[in-house]
């Protein structure tokens, strides 16, 4: 796929599940997956801090013939040469990975992702090519070890509209607090535990994904 075709597929995204094995009750990556993708979302971010460039890579290859088969974008956090290996659709880069231009000469029909922590880095990274950003930490969350305070779902309304490019928001968003950041305008919404820990994924990602596409503010 180009580029294009990919951001084009992006525009459709509403929620966004990020692996992480270890906090995935018992099940693995693949078994994730399945479950994210019956549950109808239309991307997956491949986030495995700790495994080796082997793992990593064979797990990739299975993600990339899932998602293939099942129309699915598939991005690989931090490892551009793992996404590049597998024909994955995207990688997202953090702020300690390769700069965002140095990617795009290397990969230039990927998608790049980046995560930001204020207005400045969330600029900054549109600047630099950032094909979407992603605005966090929203909530406090333990799934990352987080140097950076976390936001605030004011955040959202504060940075967004300095935004021309697509934005995710995550970081401790959950089934309870999810309006509230729907109300402060994020479509594309990012989250790991409230999808790898949840009893049934395939559920979850399924309502999870009707609230945010059928968001209605309630009334004053
Ligand atoms: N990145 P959960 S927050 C991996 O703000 C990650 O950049 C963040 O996990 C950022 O949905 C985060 O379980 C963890 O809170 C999100």
């Amino acid at each position: 796929m180009t580029r294009e075709q990919r951001l084009a597929m992006f525009h459709g995204v509403d929620i966004y599940p990020v692996t992480c094995e270890q906090l995935s009750a018992g099940r693995s990556n693949l078994e994730v997956l399945e479950g994210v993708i019956r549950g109808g979302a239309r991307i997956i971010q491949l986030r495995e801090k700790d495994y080796s460039t082997r793992s990593l890579y064979r797990l990739a290859v299975q993600f990339r013939e899932m998602t293939a088969r099942a129309g699915v974008l598939l991005i690989i956090n931090d490892r551009i040469d793992i996404a590049m290996a597998v024909d994955a659709d995207g990688v997202h880069l953090g702020q300690d990975d390769l700069p965002i231009p140095v990617a795009r000469s290397l990969a230039p029909e990927l998608l790049i992702g980046a995560s930001t922590h204020s207005l400045e880095e969330a600029l900054r990274a549109q600047e630099e090519g950032a094909d979407y950003v992603n605005i966090g930490p929203i909530f406090p969350t333990s799934t990352k070890a987080c140097t950076t305070d976390f936001l605030g779902p004011e955040a959202i309304a504060a940075i967004s509209p300095r935004l021309r490019v697509p934005f995710t928001v995550m970081g401790g968003i959950n089934g309870s607090n999810l309006d509230q950041v729907i109300a402060r305008g994020a479509k594309r919404i990012a989250m790991v535990t409230a999808i790898t820990q949840a009893p049934n994924i395939s559920e979850t990602v399924s309502t999870l994904r009707s609230r945010i596409l059928h968001y209605q503010p309630s009334a004053p």
